[in-house]
């Protein structure tokens, strides 16, 4: 038979050491064009192609009946037609454009060839009961990225993943190979050879880029075999395909970029308007304050405790009037109750998920036994959506899913039960085993969708669970991290790989959620904060203390400096978020996205780019006041103090506590605003910094009003030109803005 199923070493299947008996697709018969695909019949079933226009090949194939649905996280993109099929003794030949996708009948193997050079190899394909394996060429070599969000350093080459969302309590280090999100997706590097994979399967996916010399085994639990590959030529085309399929980021309002402040949790109305004093009185500013599950009767959604958040509605009228926002935590769990009006209209309403047979299926959480939605269904998420209104009527608009995995205590795989059903519609049907890895993405998506309804404008999600396609919807952050170097340090891996995954717009807890910050490690952190697409600062219950002013006096003065800092910065960053939601490419930016060219960018995880030219290298370690950064090519000037340096080159930064090496690069511009208490009283006056190195360019910026849906911005374009500095501005966002031009050379 095929090579590769004795290249199935048992390691594969961890304790489960049975032997596992493959069926192979070992030869293809009949390949035929059939509409819009291409048709191939195997010794076990049909195997179909399929082309998009801009470069994406799909394959799909089921041990079942045919179905060539996606799932609903993608997008719908038109298939191609005008291909050649060739089909000889052995070989048949899809052509189109510059690709060649070459059939090999038997033994059964698939090639892509762009330009005439191999770009990637599926050596065989296997099934056993409801499970498929896909065998791909692999070089311990190749460099890997993306996979959503996973612990570790940047390269995913020679490790092995488990895609299965999971509510991970203990401290996340390398060997949690689950974590909240889901993102079936990697892009692969070795010199010329690069291609993108996405595997459109929201079960347990296992992707083993080790146990295998030479090849990549890809592991579905059950469902289809259902896989896109990016044939781009560069990383940055490679995420672009992605984001063409999965979609691009969702554009949030304004304030979400700001600093927001939260804890586990503030408990009464009086506790959160200390809170807010205290950052009005010492002058730090603050976008949003949340509200942990300590706000809720009860832990049941939906609601307000009538002792400890008695007189909400007038203390979020005042925040609100001061530009503070509130985000409320809205977990999927229902408590079931009856009287209780989400639930009891869940059970008249049909919105819950149910076991085969009918019966309800309740799990506990923090309100006790519950029940949950079924985000999968579009009529459900709709109600979900409507119960926002509750918040939306006392000006919020911003929400924070949490526990969505689902996460379920007490039961087995802390998770719903695998054989509740899910009534994707009418004629739809589908186990939480073959959905489980949807549901956050289901829930998000109701979020946010609900709030847009509601209120008219752009909304503010926070999701811990999410699939590909997570990014149209929600803001994502890690979960609970410590409150540890190594944390500190992973951030910036976690969020570039996120990144690379199609989720633009991701952070971390500030400080760390478990474990007690120090003073140090919460400098730090706000540091690195500031330039992160989300900036928010969390913290468990009954954990230290860690709002800035909650150490010395010292550590106030550093963190209020870096949070101003960020509203100084935020026009800037707003225009990198809107820049993202339009192009597809990530903010925030490991190295090896912009100098692909350089191989020494390849695996550094502890320093980024933000936006396009902002290179950021964060102290990670206790006592450190200087660290090694890379400059790659091109001349780079000190954000702070405007010393200039030759890049392609390893330099020392030095940064006491109070400092962070930032270095932006020559041929670009910062648009910078005085800092302001939060984005409601930003300023119209923007300084724009032109760094030169003497050559002629161009660049440019976007304003908006930062919260409507009305799609006016303004696009404010900068051309250096014979050291002389020309402003113009473009689009249909009326309001005035003043410039200030500061060339840097
Ligand atoms: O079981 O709402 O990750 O940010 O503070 C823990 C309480 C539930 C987990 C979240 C964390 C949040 C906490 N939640």
């Amino acid at each position: 038979m095929h090579s590769s199923s004795d290249a199935v070493k048992p390691e594969l299947f961890g304790n489960d050491k049975r032997k596992i008996k493959l069926d192979f697709i070992y030869t293809a018969k009949n390949i035929i064009i059939e509409e819009d695909h291409i048709k191939i019949e195997t010794n076990i079933n049909s195997f179909y192609l399929m082309i998009y226009k801009n470069g994406i090949v799909r394959f799909t194939t089921y041990n079942k009946e045919i179905d060539l649905e996606s799932s609903y996280s993608i997008e719908t993109l038109e298939p191609v037609y005008q291909y050649k099929l060739i089909n000889d003794d052995n070989i048949s030949k899809v052509v189109y454009n510059h690709l060649i996708i070459e059939i090999q009948h038997t033994p059964f193997h698939i090639s892509i060839f762009k330009n005439g050079k191999l770009k990637y190899q599926q050596k065989a394909v296997a099934f056993c009961d409801t499970q498929s394996y896909l065998f791909i060429e692999r070089s311990s070599e190749a460099f890997i990225y993306g996979l959503g969000e996973k612990t570790g350093f940047l390269n995913k080459n020679n490790e092995k993943t488990v895609m299965w969302n999971s509510d991970v309590f203990e401290p996340h280090t390398q060997s949690n190979k689950e974590l909240y999100q889901s993102i079936n997706m990697f892009s692969y590097i070795i010199n010329d050879q690069k291609y993108g994979l996405f595997l459109d399967n929201p079960s347990r996916v296992t992707f083993d880029f080790e146990t295998n010399d030479h090849e990549s085994v890809i592991i579905s639990d059950i469902g289809k075999l259902d896989y896109y590959i990016y044939t781009g030529d560069t990383l940055k085309e490679i995420i672009i395909q992605n984001a063409d399929l999965t979609g691009r980021s969702y554009l949030p309002p304004l304030w979400a970029l700001g600093y927001h402040q939260s804890r586990h949790s503030y408990e009464s109305v009086e506790e959160l308007l200390e809170i807010y004093h205290n950052f009005k009185q010492r002058k730090i500013p603050v976008d949003a304050i949340y509200l942990d599950i300590l706000y809720m009767d009860h832990y049941k959604v939906f609601t307000f405790n009538e002792k400890t958040y008695n007189g909400v509605e007038s203390v979020l009228k005042e925040l609100k009037e001061d530009g503070v926002e509130i985000v409320p935590i809205v977990d999927p769990g229902v408590k079931v109750e009856e009287g209780y009006s989400v639930y009891d209209e869940g059970v008249k309403q049909n919105l819950f998920c149910k076991y085969p047979g009918g019966k309800l299926f309740t799990g506990h959480v923090w309100p006790g036994e519950s029940a949950f939605y079924d985000f999968t269904n579009e009529r459900i998420r709709k109600i979900w959506g409507e119960n926002h209104k509750v918040y939306t009527d006392l000006g919020i608009e911003g929400i924070w899913n949490d526990m969505n995995e689902p996460s379920v205590f007490y039961s087995e795989g802390n998770t719903m039960d695998l054989s509740v059903l899910h009534q994707i519609s009418d004629s739809q049907v589908k186990s939480h085993r073959e959905m489980h890895n949807i549901y956050g993405l289901g829930m998000s998506m109701a979020t946010y969708e609900g709030l847009q309804t509601l209120t008219n404008k752009r909304p503010f999600v926070l999701t811990r669970a999410g699939y590909a396609g997570i990014q149209k919807y929600a803001t994502v952050w890690t979960g609970d991290n410590r409150s540890s170097w190594e944390h500190l340090e992973m951030s910036m891996p976690m969020c570039l790989n996120l990144g690379l995954s199609g989720v633009s717009l991701c952070g971390i807890d500030v400080g760390g959620f478990m474990d007690n910050a120090t003073e140090e490690l919460l400098i730090r952190w706000t540091q690195m904060g500031v330039f992160l697409p989300f900036f928010r600062n969390h913290c468990s219950i009954g954990m230290r203390r860690q709002e800035p002013w909650t150490f010395s006096k010292r550590g106030e003065k550093i963190t209020r400096k870096f949070i101003r800092l960020r509203y100084e910065l935020i026009r800037f960053l707003y225009s990198e978020v809107y820049k993202s939601h339009k192009d597809g490419v990530p903010m925030m930016k490991p190295l090896v996205l912009k100098y692909e060219d350089d191989p020494k960018t390849y695996s550094i995880h502890d320093q980024f780019i933000i936006g396009d030219n902002v290179m950021v290298a964060p102290i990670v370690r206790p006592g450190e006041t200087a660290r090694k950064v890379y400059l790659p090519t091109g001349i780079w000037f000190n954000f702070f103090t405007n010393e200039k340096y030759k890049g392609n080159q390893f330099i020392i930064a030095d940064a006491t506590l109070d400092q962070i090496p930032v270095f932006v690069k020559a041929e670009s511009i910062i648009p910078l605003t005085d800092w302001c208490m939060n984005t409601e009283k930003l300023s119209n006056k923007i300084k724009i910094n032109v760094y030169s190195n003497g050559n002629d360019f161009k660049d440019s910026f976007v304003i908006d009003d930062g919260r409507s849906l009305t799609g006016k911005y303004k696009q404010v374009e900068v051309n250096y030109h014979n050291k002389e500095v020309e402003v113009k501005e473009t689009g249909s966002y009326e309001v005035n803005f003043e410039y200030e031009i500061n060339i840097i050379k």
